[in-house]
C-alpha cells in the first residue's frame, strides 16, 4: 500500500475484490470471469501514473479511457470543481433558466471548434451525444420538409457508445447480437487498409473505401439518407487511421447528395490528433460534432454535440420546441471543470506540443517497433498508436483469433506496469497529452519488453 488513506487502510485488496464481485456489475465485462480473477483496484493517480491497492505503479497509456488528456492531479480542475460545488453544485437548463458556467463553456467551445460551430447541445456522455445526433438529424430533415430522409449510415467496427442509439450507430457485432439495432441505421465497411487494402496504395484504398458510402447512398436512394457518421480515427475499433484521401472524398460525396456529415470526436477531440479536433487533422467540415471524454479530461462526466449553423439556424428559426434534453444538459460543475480543462490545454500549449513534438516523436519510436518479429503494422496519429501483432510478418498472416495473442500481450503489460489495450491482436495506446519525450521512451521500452515476452509465449505454445 502506498498511502495510509482511510479508504486504503479499511480493507485488504482481497476484501475489496470480494465486495466488488458481490455487488458491482462492470461495463463490457464477463462477470463470472472477473469474479474468479478479482478486479484490480486502482487507488490514486498522478500525471501519467496510476497506483493500485497493492502499491504497484502503472503507466497509464490509455489516459483512463481515452480521456485524461491533461493528465491526473491538475489543481486547476480540482479548484474549479470545488469552487462551483460550493457556489451552485447543480441547476438545470430547462424551463428558460441557465447557469454561468454552461454559458461560458458554450462560448469557449464556439471559439475552439471550427468556424461553422456557434451552438452546442450539452449531454452527460458521448453516448447521449450520439443519441442527440440521431434526434437532431431527423428533426432537421423534418423541418426541411424531407421527413423521408431517415437513414443514418455508419461503419462496421466504429464505436459510438452503448445506449440503444449509440450502440446501433456503432458497428460492433457483439453489441448488435445482444440487443438488436434501432430502425433506420445501416453500416458500410471501415477504411482499414491492413484488412481490406493489401496490394493497393493507401491513397487509392482511401478513395475506394469512401466509394462504399456512395454505393450505399445509391442503393438506398439519396432522398432516404439523412447523414453519415464516423470517427476521424476509429478508437475503440483499434486506432484505425484512415488514408489521407478518405475523409475529403467522404465530404465530397456527402456534399454531392446533400447529406449531413457527422464527426464523432469523443476520442479525437481536444488535442488527441495534434489539432483541436480530428476533422481538422483530416481536412473535412462536419455539420455536427459529438464530444465527451477530453472536454473535461474525464475528471467529471460531460458530453455534447456541436451544432453547425446549417442545422442550428433551421432549429432556432423554424423548429419550434425541440423535444429533447437531459437532467444534466449543461451541468454547472461539469461545465466549470471543462472550462478549466480547456484553458489548461491552451495555457500548456498541448495541441501544438502533440502536433510539433510528441506526436512526431511517438511516430518515430513506434516505427522502431515495426521491426519486431511479431509486428505486422504500426500506425500512429497524434498521441494514439496501434501495433498489429501477426503470425507471419512477410505474408501479414494473422493468428487465429481464439489463440488470444493480444490478450497474452495485454497480460504482460499489466504484469509490467503498463496499461495498453488489446483490440483482438491490435495493441493500442492513447496516453495523456502531457506525456513527455522521456515518458514516451519509457512507454516504448515497456511495450518492447511485453512484445518480447509475448513472442516467448507464442514460441513456447508452438503458435508460430
Ligand atoms: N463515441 C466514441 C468515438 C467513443 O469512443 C463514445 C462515443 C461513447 O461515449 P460514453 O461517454 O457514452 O462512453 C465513445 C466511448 C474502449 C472504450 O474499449 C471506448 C469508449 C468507451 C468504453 C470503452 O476503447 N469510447
Amino acid at each position: 500500500m502506498t498511502e495510509n488513506s482511510p479508504a486504503n487502510m479499511a480493507r485488504t485488496t482481497v476484501q475489496w475484490q470480494a465486495a466488488d464481485a458481490a455487488h458491482f456489475l462492470h461495463p463490457f465485462t464477463d462477470h463470472a470471469g472477473l469474479t474468479k480473477k478479482g478486479a484490480r483496484i486502482i487507488t490514486r493517480a498522478d500525471n501519467i501514473y496510476l497506483w493500485d491497492s497493492d502499491g504497484h505503479q502503472i503507466l497509464d497509456a490509455m489516459s483512463g479511457l481515452w480521456c485524461v488528456n491533461v493528465g491526473y492531479g491538475q489543481q486547476a480542475l480540482i479548484d474549479a470543481a470545488t469552487r462551483q460545488l460550493k457556489e451552485l453544485p447543480f441547476y438545470n437548463a430547462f424551463f428558460q433558466t441557465a447557469t454561468m458556467p454552461a454559458i461560458e463553456l458554450a462560448e469557449l467551445l464556439a471559439e475552439v471548434t471550427p468556424p461553422q460551430f456557434k451552438h452546442v447541445f450539452f449531454t452527460g456522455s458521448g453516448s447521449e451525444g450520439n443519441d442527440t445526433v440521431i434526434r437532431l438529424v431527423r428533426r432537421y430533415w423534418q423541418i426541411q420538409g424531407q421527413p423521408n430522409r431517415q437513414v443514418i449510415i455508419s461503419r462496421i467496427n466504429g464505436y459510438h457508445g452503448s445506449t440503444l442509439g449509440g450502440g446501433s450507430l456503432g458497428g460492433m457485432s457483439g453489441m448488435h447480437e445482444q440487443s438488436g439495432i434501432i430502425p433506420g441505421i445501416t453500416h458500410i465497411e471501415q477504411p482499414h487498409a491492413f484488412e481490406h487494402g493489401q496490394g493497393m496504395s493507401r491513397d487509392d484504398f482511401g478513395l475506394k473505401a469512401a466509394g462504399w458510402l456512395e454505393a450505399k447512398i445509391l442503393e438506398l436512394g439519396p432522398d432516404q439518407v439523412a447523414a453519415f457518421i464516423g470517427e476521424p480515427v476509429q478508437g475503440a475499433g483499434g486506432v484505425i487511421v484512415p488514408p489521407a484521401t478518405y475523409w475529403p472524398e467522404i465530404q465530397r460525396i456527402c456534399d454531392k447528395y446533400g447529406i449531413l456529415l457527422v464527426s464523432d470526436e469523443v476520442i479525437c477531440g481536444f488535442g488527441r490528433t495534434g489539432a483541436w479536433f480530428g476533422c481538422e487533422t483530416f481536412g473535412f467540415k462536419p455539420d455536427l460534432m459529438t464530444f465527451a471524454k477530453g472536454v473535461t479530461s474525464g475528471y467529471i462526466p460531460l458530453g455534447g454535440v456541436m451544432v453547425g449553423e446549417r442545422i442550428a439556424r433551421a432549429l432556432i428559426d423554424e423548429g419550434g420546441e425541440f423535444n429533447h434534453g437531459f437532467t444534466y444538459s449543461g451541468h454547472p460543475t461539469a461545465c466549470a471543470v471543462a472550462l478549466a480543462n480547456i484553458r489548461l490545454i491552451r495555457s500548456l500549449g498541448l495541441v501544438a506540443q502533440v502536433h510539433d513534438d510528441t506526436g512526431p516523436y511517438l511516430a518515430e519510436r513506434f516505427a522502431e517497433l515495426a521491426a519486431h518479429p511479431l509486428v505486422g503494422e504500426v500506425q500512429t496519429c497524434g498521441l494514439m498508436g496501434a501495433v498489429q501483432l501477426v503470425k507471419n510478418k512477410e505474408r501479414l498472416e494473422l493468428f487465429a483469433p481464439e489463440r488470444g495473442v493480444g490478450m497474452l500481450c495485454r497480460g504482460h503489460c499489466f504484469g509490467n506496469g503498463l496499461i495498453m489495450r488489446a483490440v483482438g491482436d491490435r495493441m493500442i495506446v492513447a496516453p495523456p497529452l502531457v506525456m513527455t519525450r522521456a515518458q514516451i521512451d519509457d512507454m516504448v521500452a515497456l511495450i518492447q519488453r511485453c512484445l518480447d515476452l509475448t513472442l516467448h509465449d507464442v514460441h513456447r505454445q508452438g503458435l508460430l
